[in-house]
Parts: C-alpha cells; sequence; structure tokens
C-alpha cells in the first residue's frame, strides 16, 4: 500500500521517525533518470570516524590549510569580531571543533565576555565535545544545541546586547547544490541583526589535480567513505547492494568549480531494499551521484555575498592560497 505523504515509498510510516526522510531521500534519489543520494547521510558512527580519518590524510589539504589559517591569523581573526560587547560565538556543524577551539583558547586568555555554542545534528558529537571542553577548557560557558541548522539556530537566545556571530567551517558550504548556498545563505542571515557577523571556510580553486586527489586519495579512505553510503543503507533498509560491484569515481569541473563524487556501478545488477519494498535495476557503468564539493574563485565569494546582502570584511588564507575563512558582517 502507497502511502500519500511519500507516494515512491511503500509503508514508510512503518518506520522509526527518524529513517523516514531518509527512506524518502533514497528512494526519490535511486528513482531519478540519474540516480543520486544525498552526501548528508555520509555522516552514521562509521562515516563520521571515516571523515575524521579524511581529514588527517596527506591529501586532503583542506583541514590543514584551514588550521594554518586559524593556527597563524587567530589573533587577527579574532580581532575581526571581538567586542566588548557580549555575543554568542556560534559553530555551526561544531564537530569537535578542533579549529575552532584554537581560537576559544585565545579569547580566554583575553578574557572576552562570550558563549561557545556549538551546533551539531549528531548528539553524540556534542555530547563527546561538551565533555572534552569541560576538561580542556572548564573556564569556558558553553550553550550546546542539537538537531538542524534552522531549527537549532531559532532555539537560541538573544539577550539584549548581545551579538551573534556564527562560524561555519570546513568548507561545509560547498556541499550544498550551488543554487542552494545563496538560498541558505539568505535563511541564516534572517537570524541575524545588524552588527552580528559570520565567518565561512571556503574551498578556493587551484590546481584540478590537486582537488581530484584529495577526493580519491592513494589510501582509499575517501572511497570507503563513499561506499558506506551503501552499507548504511543496507543496515537501515535490509538492502542488498553488493559494495565490491561497484567503483568510487570523482572527478572535477574546473568551470563550475565542482568536485562530484560518484559510485558506479560496475555491472548489471538488480538490489532490494526489502524494509521499502524498492528494488532498483541497474546497469553496468551507470553512475549514483553521491556527493558535490564546491571550489570557488575570490570573485565568487564577493558575488554570493553581495547576493545575500553581506559585507566582506576580511579574507584570510592559507600561504598556498588553497582555502579561505571570510569573514562577514550583517546589515
Ligand atoms: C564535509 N565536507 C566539507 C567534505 C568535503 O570536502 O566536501 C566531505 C568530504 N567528502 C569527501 N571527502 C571529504
Amino acid at each position: 500500500m502507497k502511502n500519500d505523504l511519500y507516494p515512491n515509498v511503500v509503508n514508510i510510516t512503518n518506520l522509526p521517525f527518524e529513517q523516514q526522510q531518509f527512506a524518502q531521500d533514497v528512494v526519490q534519489g535511486l528513482t531519478k533518470k540519474q540516480k543520486t543520494l544525498s552526501s548528508k547521510y555520509f555522516y552514521d558512527a562509521t562515516g563520521s570516524k571515516l571523515f575524521q580519518k579524511i581529514m588527517d590524510l596527506p591529501d586532503y589539504y583542506l583541514t590543514r590549510a584551514e588550521t594554518e589559517i586559524f593556527t597563524y591569523q587567530k589573533e587577527e581573526i579574532i580581532s575581526g569580531f571581538c567586542s566588548a560587547q557580549p555575543f554568542n560565538l556560534v559553530d555551526l556543524g561544531a564537530g569537535d571543533a578542533t579549529k575552532t577551539k584554537i581560537l576559544l583558547r585565545s579569547l580566554l586568555q583575553r578574557q572576552t565576555n562570550f558563549t561557545f555554542v556549538p551546533l551539531d545534528i549528531s548528539l553524540d558529537a556534542l555530547q563527546e565535545l561538551q565533555s572534552n571542553l569541560a576538561l580542556e577548557l572548564p573556564q569556558l560557558p558553553v550553550v550546546p544545541l542539537a538537531g538542524d541548522y534552522f531549527k537549532a539556530l531559532a532555539q537560541l537566545k538573544r539577550e539584549s546586547g548581545m551579538r551573534q556571530v556564527i562560524f561555519f567551517l570546513g568548507s561545509n558550504i560547498g556541499n550544498f547544490p550551488f543554487a542552494e548556498i545563496k538560498i541558505f545563505l539568505k535563511k541564516l542571515c534572517q537570524f541575524l541583526q545588524a552588527g552580528d557577523q559570520l565567518v565561512i571556510g571556503f574551498d578556493l580553486k587551484k590546481d584540478p589535480r590537486l582537488i581530484r586527489q584529495a577526493y580519491d586519495d592513494a589510501e582509499g579512505i575517501t572511497a570507503a567513505f563513499n561506499f558506506n553510503l551503501l552499507r548504511r543503507i543496507n543496515e537501515t533498509f535490509t538492502g542488498n547492494f553488493e559494495l565490491n560491484n561497484f567503483q568510487h569515481f570523482a572527478e572535477y569541473n574546473p568551470i563550475s568549480g565542482e568536485m562530484r563524487s560518484y559510485l558506479i556501478s560496475t555491472q548489471d545488477q538488480e538490489v532490494t531494499l526489502q524494509d521499502l519494498d524498492f528494488t532498483l535495476n541497474l546497469q553496468a557503468w551507470e553512475a549514483i551521484h553521491t556527493e558535490s564539493s564546491y571550489k570557488f574563485s575570490e570573485a565568487e565569494i564577493q558575488v554570493l555575498a553581495a547576493e545575500a546582502d553581506l559585507k566582506t570584511q576580511l579574507i584570510f588564507t592559507d600561504k598556498n592560497h588553497y582555502f579561505a575563512d571570510v569573514l562577514f558582517s550583517v546589515g
């Protein structure tokens, strides 16, 4: 029996609530002519561990470049947003907040009046971060918020005279479909007022070979990260994706700046997701698009900012000019 709300999915209402959106997205994505799966489902416990490993890989330059920016330019970054007025430092998608902690230490040394608000979809990651901060920076005021970015931001209290400084690091902005970046920034601005600020991490356009290598690393960790999505679907919906019948493939388009990752079916095959009464037929060499990671030029960043009515205040880059953390002001 089909469900009116989710016409492509059978018996979806029998699934636990948190799996219903996942089920709908999987079936809709795999029913399209050009098949897709959303990269937002990479991050279960195994996927998050694999992403931690990716961030330490020699080929994945992004984390090193942004850490370099934070390490060597922390005082300049802090001077760009710090004020005598109290503020919330909101870390969107905080994870383990490794890079943010570099600034938090300096802010505490300066005896700044601020509250750290890590915001993450994963409650587990937030709890781990909170206990870690209690040990490492016991004097830091922390108000963690769990959930979807905008739902969690809506809960954020703004006492009178308080400013918001929002961090969105790690090139997470690059994982939105390009048309949605502008929409995301505009939506974010709805939570902000004149005087609030944003720090966004952008991966910059560079030698295409370097970019491609970062998403198809020599150790095969990114491939495992991509395959984990099929493993997660098998586990969640009693599926029979045979991982050996797929290939990880990554290609970069130097004009659009889009780094695309795929899972390619290496043979004709039929896959069943039992819990969803869903059967998928794949032809040999048919591709499932699993992730886009956009790269930007500084000019493109300026255009995006102008479209969202943000004013570019300062641009910080690493010595290789691989990555940029940009400080914007609102209003
Ligand atoms: C989380 N995000 C910014 C990473 C990226 O670079 O797009 C995810 C990732 N995918 C493959 N490697 C890393």
